[in-house]
């Protein structure tokens, strides 16, 4: 459908840490996630906002010019408009109009493949709708001269459209509660496999589902567009060291996340307050890449406390092959998840990290002659003496828990 993007802001406002042009940008770019062609996008700079179509007659009956004339059907508007005033904007442009809210709703529908995903969507439209419905009653009411207590079918329908859609919410509620329950499981038996848990966070379009796939040769969906993940998913990965790790891609974040929204954006990132290390991977060739980085700190801030954050954060630097490669070498650390470049690095890192702090050391006796239980000591583990006593050897040795752990298995047999 050809589409207009546009994005009113106050002429006034400097509390945004972003231009217009670039957030005019992101709307362009989240229209761009459902596929839709936009065939022009205006900034509209505004001294008010008006309650009748928020941007003002004046300017809508000259969006209108451009609309007529590109044969517009739908107008995006990156801003959070009222029933009354999308209605009177479709009025005057005659298409259809959706604001902001509404198309993040629809980029989530088009990409949540999971249950739970699917699920938590839904709430959110539905719970989108039904204050559009409430507040839209009102606007009724009032058109028709106040007498609400004449009631009238519009009323009565809307009560009807009201009743079903908190039923289906009631509804899809109980669900998700079985459903979160179920996962709780699956979760506590993947708590029983001793690798520490690093998550991939970050701004939408950073490059986590690219990192994701070059670190654990998974195919999980990367493309250019936002949102290209919706749900977390899970990949084992073997450091240089031997020690396993699991990865956990997650859903890019974005700057001002309606609020309906937030509760099935953070369900989806549930991972992220289990992970032992988060991962922020960040894309350093982007002009706005510092106010992402806020944005993402804003959004962790409200899942986990300041103090386990400093703990658990760690900043990869992505896109590096898009500076210039006399610059590459400024701070984080610095890759490329496109063409591999830094990944050996990370991963160094990252066993380094793991290393100290899945490591284990203890002591044990093993009978001389049990060359295979030794040989399988020094094969996985550090031996750090080892003495001989009655036909005993006493080692002491540091190895990985999960090493540790299946060092027990082999010793009972
Ligand atoms: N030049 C360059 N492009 C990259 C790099 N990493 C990822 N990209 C591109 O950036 C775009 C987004 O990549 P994704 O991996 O889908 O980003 P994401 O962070 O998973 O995005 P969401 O799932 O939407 O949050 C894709 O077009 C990638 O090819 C990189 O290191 N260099
Ligand atoms: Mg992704």
């Amino acid at each position: 459908m050809k589409t207009l993007v546009i994005h009113p802001y106050l002429k006034r406002d400097n509390t945004h840490n972003r231009t217009p042009e670039a957030r005019l940008a992101e709307a362009v770019r989240l229209t761009h996630a459902i596929s839709l062609e936009v065939v022009d996008s205006v900034l509209v700079p505004l001294s008010v906002y008006r309650p009748a179509t928020y941007i003002g007659q004046g300017k809508a009956d000259e969006l209108a010019l451009i609309i007529k004339e590109k044969e517009v059907g739908l107008v995006v508007a990156d801003s959070s408009l009222s029933p009354v005033q999308q209605r009177n904007l479709e009025k005057t442009w005659e298409c259809k109009v959706i604001d902001r809210t509404a198309l993040i709703l629809e980029i989530f529908g088009a990409r949540a493949r999971t249950h739970e995903g699917k699920l938590q969507v839904e709430l959110a439209a539905l719970e989108y709708q039904k204050s559009r419905l409430v507040r839209s009653w009102t606007h009724l009411e009032r058109q028709r001269g106040g007498f609400g207590f004449l009631g009238g079918p519009g009323e009565s329908q809307i009560e009807i459209d009201r009743r079903l859609i908190r039923d289906r919410i009631a509804r899809i509620k109980r669900e998700l509660e079985n459903v979160t329950r179920t996962r709780e499981l699956h979760r506590k038996t993947r708590r029983d496999v001793p690798y520490p848990l690093v998550a991939l966070v970050g701004y939408t379009n950073a490059g986590k589902s690219t990192l994701f796939n070059r670190l654990t040769g998974a195919q999980v969906l990367s493309m250019d567009k936002l949102f290209a993940t919706l749900d977390p998913t899970l990949r084992i990965r073997k450091l240089p060291s031997g020690l396993n790790i699991m990865l956990s891609d997650t859903v890019g974040f974005i700057s001002d996340l309606p609020h309906e929204l937030v509760a099935a954006f953070r369900a989806t990132l549930e991972e992220v307050q289990e992970a032992d290390l988060l991962l922020h991977v960040r894309d350093i060739s982007h002009p706005d890449s510092s106010a992402q980085k806020e944005d993402v700190l804003t959004v962790l801030g409200g899942l986990l406390d300041e103090e386990t954050l400093d703990v658990k954060m760690m900043e990869v630097w992505n896109k590096i092959d898009q500076l210039p490669e006399d610059n590459r070498e400024v701070g984080g650390i610095g890759v490329s998840a496109l063409t591999g470049e830094g990944v050996d690095k990370l991963l160094a890192i990252l066993d380094k990290k793991f290393g100290e702090f899945y490591m284990t050391k203890f002591n044990l006796k093993l009978p001389v002659e049990d060359g295979e239980k030794l040989a399988w000591l020094y094969r996985h583990g550090t031996v750090l003496s080892q003495t001989e006593k009655k036909g005993m050897f006493h080692i002491s040795v540091s190895m990985t828990t999960e090493n540790a752990a299946r060092w027990k298995k082999l010793k009972k047999n």
